[in-house]
């Protein structure tokens, strides 16, 4: 049987594969940037229904709609959480690599842009945003992140979280003040009181860190489904 694929060179021997590459190695016509736009229609990404990111990105862009959206921009990273950059959110504005959040917010911010906040999931935080955040203490710098902790590394298949149980403790010992530690249960019913916790902590001139704690749904699931079948 002939194979062909990246060896033979139908497909680029690095790099992602993305649907356009797939429909030309397979004789199809990529003009389109799908094959077959007919019958498929777009389907892009979304976060889960019911997930906890959804809850804190309503929140933070109602709390961010008083500063100047052409202006403003929220500094993020990798994980589930960056499909917020996507409708119906369009909450973030960046995503470079594991960490770069928080020192990019930190840059922004001594670049003169303010409130400048970064979005960070719990995994990509102990990954390494450990040290951007100890940065920001070290020089004051009035930066607000958001550390989204599901309790899991949700985009990679649900492993176990490296920081599970330690994040408020980590960002006490790296130096932010206790009292600009902040947790909130991402759900529906506390939308006003995330709105009101976010923007009380944009405002204040230090490091600030919101934790929004609420475990992945699909984890939960999975595990009830274990649960059941062991039962
Ligand atoms: C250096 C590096 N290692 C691993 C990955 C693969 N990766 C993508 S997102 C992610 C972590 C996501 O977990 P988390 O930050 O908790 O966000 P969640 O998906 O749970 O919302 C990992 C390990 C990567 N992108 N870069
Ligand atoms: S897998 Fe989990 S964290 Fe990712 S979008 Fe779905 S519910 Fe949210």
């Amino acid at each position: 049987m002939e194979f062909s694929g990246r060896l033979d060179g139908t497909l680029p021997r690095d790099g992602e594969l993305n649907p356009t590459l797939v429909a030309l190695a397979l004789g199809l016509d990529a003009k389109e940037g799908f094959p077959s736009p007919s019958v498929l229609i777009g389907r892009p990404p979304e976060l889960c229904p019911g997930c906890g990111h959804r809850d804190l990105y309503s929140a933070l862009n109602e709390a961010m709609d008083q500063y100047d959206k052409g202006r403003q921009k929220v500094l993020s990273d990798i994980g589930c959480y960056t499909l917020g950059a996507l409708d119906p959110f369009n909450a973030i504005s960046s995503c470079v690599d594991m960490g770069a959040s928080i020192t990019m917010a930190k840059g922004a911010s001594d670049a003169g842009m303010e409130p400048a906040v970064a979005v960070i999931g719990d995994s990509t935080f102990t990954h390494s945003g450990i040290t951007g955040l100890l940065d920001a203490v070290n020089d004051k710098s009035p930066i607000t992140v958001c550390i989204l902790d599901n309790d899991t590394v949700a985009m990679t298949g649900g492993q176990q979280a490296a920081g599970e149980g330690k994040i408020e403790r980590i960002c006490e010992a790296v130096g932010v003040e206790p009292e600009h530690i902040r947790v909130v249960e991402p759900v529906r019913r506390n939308h006003n009181l995330m709105v009101e916790t976010i923007r009380e902590e944009l405002s204040y001139k230090g490091v600030s860190v919101i934790i929004a704690r609420r475990e992945c749904v699909q984890v939960l699931l999975a595990t009830k489904k274990l649960a059941r079948k062991n039962k």
